[in-house]
């Protein structure tokens, strides 16, 4: 759809972290707008975005039900929300307020994860609320916080990245994950770290680059490798590390034992392929290592993005202008979501809930008692797999997640959602998780409401109402408010710039400060990224050009080292299955499956197979295959990929019921982040 007439707003795409420059007319046609992260592009996702305005499967209306097999009655807002929030405190009193949990989500506003925050604590006085960006961004910011002192995604604009000579991609396919960013590498050589041959690898492969096709899981002992050769060829940047690091000796000590051809017999990737990646990187002026979910998602995820910083800070990178290290974060809101609160141990400003002045400050702000506000909960994984047990959470609401598609080992999880006494969701269409809910809220979408939204590079954007919602429809933001007036706690403003305003005092003094940042200056164009410290602070596009945020200034190496996937294959299980994306659907599907444009290229799952595996395992192109783990099996159609690893299947997660790669998948997590291993499961193939 095009758009001839105006008028039209200009607001951004509902769907990545790239946040691709929208122009969204008052019928929902969207139009390309030019932004820094687009540059007048967008994916087949976002050109399409504006099909679910008006979607005929959009819920309009509250829906209730008197047990899980009763079928759905349409009700009117006071009905659902009186009955909700009865509930809710009949559930309190018996159990205690941690009977109650709360769900959240990278994609939802800034506004939006700050209230929902608060509301748990607050209104409810829950410690257990968490949300989808553990799943997502977890061990990639414990991971910059331990190194630098500061988890913001990207430190650097990507338009920086234009210039880059070398950039290496480790578990990123950038070119069916954000396909806009991919003009932003027009002028470097590649080095795509990836078990699979993705269109991204291919363009490493044009550039002259290089495809490192490691064992999944393997990641870690690869850059172990890689700093090897760093040191042994003469490439560390010796002024570098001492003058702006700590920690080099000690991470050294591990990476001595792992010579290239030592690292190759675990991770697959020649030694030599590590020689020549590194001579790049040394070698050029303008280099950058990037990671995303292939190198994070694991259950050392922690320990191997270490792995990763440490081999970018051996060479000199992160802060050098023109070079960094950086983790592309996924969600719309993936970084904003990660610091207003909506995490289990955390308060607004990116704070800890277990730290006595930020629970003092944002008391403060809140108007209420710190020794009120609970304490840490529980990470998203436990808390799930806590529901409904004796002594879990009775209720969850959930805003912006599709849990039952997207969370690992996704039987268990319909387990424990069947034995909660509620289940409340918060959704835009009927997704799986949804019609598996007691009570259901229908909820305006992104062009229909205002808001803040805080892209991969920091950078705090506008999205914009360019029309009203449905009749029948509310704002996320007005269900949270409409409960605590219910529950009889006063505070909670459903206006957006009221909720930011609010906002901008919780976060001011922390790490993610958005004190100076305003509607009004948003408004008239100024690029802000956070830290924005006060209202005439210009904002950090660029962090650590001259310190690390910890206290002495410096980034720390850590020593790290190998360890095996919590699931190795077997006998019975002798793949390793991994997961992930493809370039027309979006995450859950829960949107992108209702899109007839995109379910129509990539229409049910598929499982990738290498041609020799799939023959002994029986089956050809074509054929349905079930994927068998210890936990249990998604039906998935054969595609035979003959630049695969044998060693290795992969499932695309956009699939519910029977063809849910999460059927399969093993919810061990990382000690540090919390984060599941998506990215590995020992499984075996059998016809279907
Ligand atoms: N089309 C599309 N775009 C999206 C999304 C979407 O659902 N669809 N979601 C958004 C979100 S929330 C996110 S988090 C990002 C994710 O963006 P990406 O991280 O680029 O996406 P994934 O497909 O999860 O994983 C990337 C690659 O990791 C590889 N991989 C698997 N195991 C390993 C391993 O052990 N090591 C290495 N090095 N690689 C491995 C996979 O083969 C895959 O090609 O995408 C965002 N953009
Ligand atoms: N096997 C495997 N599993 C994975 C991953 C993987 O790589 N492999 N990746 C993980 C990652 S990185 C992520 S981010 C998660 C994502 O997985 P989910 O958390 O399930 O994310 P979505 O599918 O985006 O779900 C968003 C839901 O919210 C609804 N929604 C959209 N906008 C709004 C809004 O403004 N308000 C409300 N209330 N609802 C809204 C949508 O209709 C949809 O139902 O999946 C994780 N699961
Ligand atoms: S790359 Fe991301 S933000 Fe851009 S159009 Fe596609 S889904 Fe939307
Ligand atoms: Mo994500």
């Amino acid at each position: 759809m095009t758009l001839a007439v105006t008028p039209r707003v200009a607001t951004h795409c509902p769907y990545c972290a790239l946040q691709c420059g929208q122009w969204v007319g008052a019928g929902g046609e969207v139009d390309a707008r030019d932004f820094p992260t687009n540059r007048g592009g967008l994916c087949q996702k976002g050109w399409t975005s504006g099909s679910l305005l008006a979607h005929p499967e959009r819920l309009t209306t509250p829906l209730m039900r008197a047990s899980r097999s009763a079928p759905f009655a349409a009700v009117g807002w006071d009905a659902a929300l009186g009955h909700v929030a009865g509930r809710l405190r009949e559930l309190q009193a018996q159990h205690g307020p941690d009977a109650v949990a709360v769900f959240g989500a990278g994609g939802l506003t800034n506004e939006k994860a700050y209230l929902l925050g608060k509301f748990a604590r607050v209104a409810l006085g829950t410690s257990q609320i968490d949300y989808n960006g553990r799943f997502c961004m977890s061990s990639a910011a414990a991971a910059g916080n331990r190194a630098f002192g500061v988890d913001r995604g990207l430190p650097f604009p990507v338009t920086d990245l234009d210039d880059a000579e070398v950039v290496l991609l480790a578990g990123a396919n950038v070119a069916e994950t954000m396909p806009p960013l991919m003009g932003h590498l027009g002028s470097a050589r590649l080095v795509v770290v990836d078990p699979r041959r993705t269109p991204t690898a291919e363009r490493a492969l044009a550039s002259g680059g290089l495809h490192l096709q490691p064992v999944p899981g393997t990641d870690l002992v690869l850059a172990l490798g890689m700093l090897h050769v760093a040191v042994v060829d003469g490439y560390l940047d010796a002024d570098y590390l001492a003058e702006r690091t700590t920690g080099f000796d000690d991470a050294w000590r591990v990476a001595a034992q792992w010579w290239p051809e030592r690292a190759e017999r675990v991770c697959g990737v020649p030694a030599a392929d590590m020689r020549r990646a590194v001579g790049w990187l040394a070698g050029a002026a303008r280099r950058y290592v990037l990671t995303a979910r292939g190198a994070e998602q694991h259950a050392n995820g922690v320990d191997t993005v270490t792995s990763w910083i440490n081999l970018a800070l051996a060479l000199g990178l992160p802060g050098r202008p023109g070079s960094g290290f950086g983790t592309i974060t996924g969600q719309g809101n993936g970084q904003g979501g990660r610091e207003h609160g909506q995490k289990s141990d955390q308060l607004p400003g990116y704070r800890s809930i277990s730290d006595p002045a930020a629970r003092a400050h944002v008391a403060g702000v809140w108007g209420v008692d710190p020794d009120s506000l609970p304490g840490p909960g529980r990470s998203a994984t436990e808390l799930l797999a806590a529901l409904g047990r004796d002594d879990g959470p009775r209720a969850l609401l959930v805003f912006g997640s599709n849990v039952l598609v997207s969370a690992p080992d996704a039987n268990a999880v319909a387990e424990r959602l069947a034995a909660l006494d509620l289940l409340v969701v918060a959704d835009v269409l009927p997704g799986e998780t949804a019609m598996a809910a007691d009570v259901v809220l229908p909820v305006a979408q992104w062009a229909e409401e205002e808001g803040t939204m805080t892209n991969l590079e920091g950078r705090v954007l506008r999205r914009r109402r360019a029309m009203a919602p449905p009749g029948g429809v509310r704002t996320d933001l007005e269900v949270i408010s409409g409960l605590a007036d219910r529950l009889g706690v006063a505070g909670f403003p459903a206006e957006p710039q009221e909720v930011f305003d609010e906002l901008r005092a919780a976060s001011a003094g922390g790490i993610s400060d958005y004190s100076g940042i305003s509607y009004d200056r948003l408004d008239a164009g100024e690029a802000l990224h956070w830290p924005c410290p006060a209202p005439g602070h210009p904002g950090t596009p660029r962090l650590f050009t001259e310190r690390f945020a910890h206290p002495d200034g410096r980034a720390r190496l850590i020593p790290v080292d190998h360890t095996p996937s919590a699931e190795l294959p077997d006998a019975d299980h002798p793949l390793r299955a991994t997961t992930g994306r493809v370039l027309v659907h979006y995450q859950s599907g829960a949107q992108t499956r209702r899109v007839a444009e995109l379910s129509g290229v990539v229409p049910e799952s598929f499982v990738e197979v290498h041609p020799d595996t799939a023959a002994r395992a029986g089956l050809a192109d074509g054929d349905w295959a079930r994927v068998v783990s210890r936990r249990g099996a998604a039906e998935a159609r054969v595609r035979c990929v003959p630049t695969l690893r044998p060693d290795t299947v992969f499932l695309p997660f956009h699939f519910g019921g029977e063809q849910a790669a999460n059927r399969v998948t093993n919810p061990a997590l990382d000690p540090i982040s919390r984060m599941p291993e998506f990215k590995v499961s020992a499984v075996r193939l059998e016809p279907a």
